[in-house]
């Protein structure tokens, strides 16, 4: 269920229009949190000192790092980051993704095992690690350091080594690119090169992506990493290997967060749940110009035959959902593992509660989670932690290895977390900013106000406004367009959804389209 809460009169003193003043009141955002500030002193974070120093003494010693990175888009750019710095001040650098299928997730043994076998005296690890105690215990047994990088929630037992995590830091939302950008900016402060800012600074795109592909906050100085690198990226200065996936995809700058979550992200994810994800990662380091397109060409692909598998199982797994449960929890045989993430998460969307959905392989199951406010999908996990194999994850999004055997007991644990949280059920409540009249459309103001606080995304997303139908609005009768009569004038304005009555319209994505129209999304009519 889908419901709205109405905007407080208030507004903050801000050199902005009164509707926007009232969207920022509406947030509990001042004018001062939207500026783009310096960023933080990296060596605040606890241990990159040390670490620092570790990997200094790598450099002079010229011993060989180990970075060891995650199959997904954040992991991918998080490796890319910390690999371009390290290969640039000339390391012995080795780049690492475990598999997804013959692996799983966190730090590998057969890593360890090739560090071994490779002779490195250093594992990195970046957007991943926290939960893989017994992991580092093995590699410092063969006489290898590890430097742990991540921003997954700490388990109870933390690995016995060096470990930079953004929780007490300023900026606790880092995602693991992130938590990179940081060790490389640490490194980068500490060596004092020439022109040593800019290197940094154009690393931005890859933080970028990686931030918004992981669903960190755009809030703070997170807002202010993604705001540049959605500039970089919309320049010349962007990776050979994005301007080249935004060729294939036929998108031309400026480029939004939400080309990052529809259009980049997908395709760097795919790699590693159809085939590896190393593709992503040569896309991202070692291509230049005319190779860079034959990659992102092959990426292409690797995304259809992702969609593909996703529409082929979504099908089987529609069959399966329960109308009067508290969650979906699906387990069936030969599902594809690379795509159990993304069917969760459309569950979620379609509808509106928790969403587990399970891969039987024999007497072992593999199983990917999604939650939905106030379920707590780590927290939940964590309290059933016993029936698991492995497990972990956030809030929001969570995986599991689990005896087949057991699927039964923790769907019914599960339930009963979920009846605990929401006794009610679940839905989506979506705060409206501000109310508008129709006129506003053809303020000049507005759209300029409105794009000064970009970028939208999750944390602070596109202003929601009650559209009042002030009776200078007409409808078409099949209520996608709407005629808005101005002073002297008349607009276009364009809908998502179906317009009926002669109610408000709760409507937001607003935007102007070439044509002079305006494009907006209807959310419902109040
Ligand atoms: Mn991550």
């Amino acid at each position: 269920m889908l419901s709205f809460v109405l905007p407080k009169d208030e507004e903050i003193d801000a050199p902005l229009s009164r509707i926007f003043r009232k969207v920022l009141a509406n947030r509990g955002i001042s004018f001062k949190d939207l500026e783009t500030r310096e960023l933080y002193d990296p060596f605040l974070m606890e241990n990159i000192n040390e670490a620092v120093d570790r990997i200094l003494f790598a450099l002079k010693t010229n011993e060989r790092v180990l970075i060891h990175g995650d199959y997904d888009a954040d992991g991918i750019t998080a490796l890319a980051l910390l690999y371009r710095v390290l290969n640039d001040l000339g390391f012995d650098v080795i780049p690492y993704i475990p598999d997804r299928f013959s692996e799983g997730y966190g730090l590998s043994r057969e890593a360890i095992r090739i560090a071994k076998d490779m002779g490195v005296n250093l594992i990195i690890t970046v957007d991943c690690g926290i939960s893989s105690k017994k992991e580092v215990e093995e590699a410092k047994n063969y006489g290898i350091d590890v430097i742990i990088t991540d921003h997954h929630l700490k388990p109870k037992e933390l690995p016995d080594t060096l470990i930079i995590h953004p929780q007490g830091y300023l900026n606790e939302n880092l995602t693991g690119v992130g938590v990179s950008f940081k060790l490389a900016h640490a490194l980068l402060q500490r060596l004092n090169l020439r022109d040593w800012k800019k290197k940094l600074y154009v690393l931005l795109d890859l933080v970028a992506v990686g931030t918004v592909a992981d669903m960190g906050l755009l809030v703070g100085e997170n807002r202010t990493m993604v705001k540049h690198g959605i500039k970089i990226l919309s320049s010349a200065s962007a990776k050979a290997g994005f301007k080249a996936i935004l060729k294939s995809a036929s998108i031309n700058p400026p480029i939004k967060p939400w080309v990052i979550s529809f259009v980049i992200a997908p395709r760097l994810n795919s790699a590693g749940r159809i085939e590896t994800a190393m593709k992503s990662f040569e896309l991202l380091t070692k291509i230049k110009g005319e190779d860079a397109l034959k990659f992102a060409e092959e990426v292409e692909r690797l995304n259809r035959e992702r969609q593909r598998i996703q529409n082929r199982d979504l099908k089987r797994i529609l069959d399966f959902v329960e109308m009067d449960e508290p969650i979906n929890f699906v387990y069936l045989e030969g599902l594809h593992e690379g795509v159990l993430g993304i069917l969760a998460s459309k569950l979620v969307d379609m509808f509106e509660k928790p969403a587990f959905v399970i891969n039987i392989n024999g007497e072992i199951s593999r199983g990917s989670a999604r939650g939905i406010e106030p379920f707590n999908v780590f927290e939940a996990l964590d309290r059933v932690g016993y029936l698991f194999e492995n497990y972990g994850g956030h809030a929001l999004a969570g995986g599991f290895t689990i005896k087949t055997s057991k699927l039964e007991v923790l769907r019914e644990k599960l339930k009963e977390y979920a009846l605990e949280k929401a006794p009610q059920g679940f839905g989506r409540t979506i705060n409206i900013d501000a109310e508008i009249i129709a006129q506003d459309l053809f303020d000049e103001e507005f759209w300029r106000d409105k794009e000064f606080l970009e970028p939208y995304g999750y944390g602070f997303p596109e202003p929601v406004f009650v559209l009042k139908n002030d009776g200078k609005m007409e409808i078409s009768t099949d209520g996608k367009t709407i005629l808005i009569f101005g002073e002297y004038n008349l607009c276009e304005l364009k809908v998502k959804g179906n317009v009926r009555g002669k109610k408000d319209l709760v409507i937001t994505n607003l935007r102007r389209l070439a044509d002079g129209s305006v494009y907006g999304e209807v959310l419902g009519e109040i």
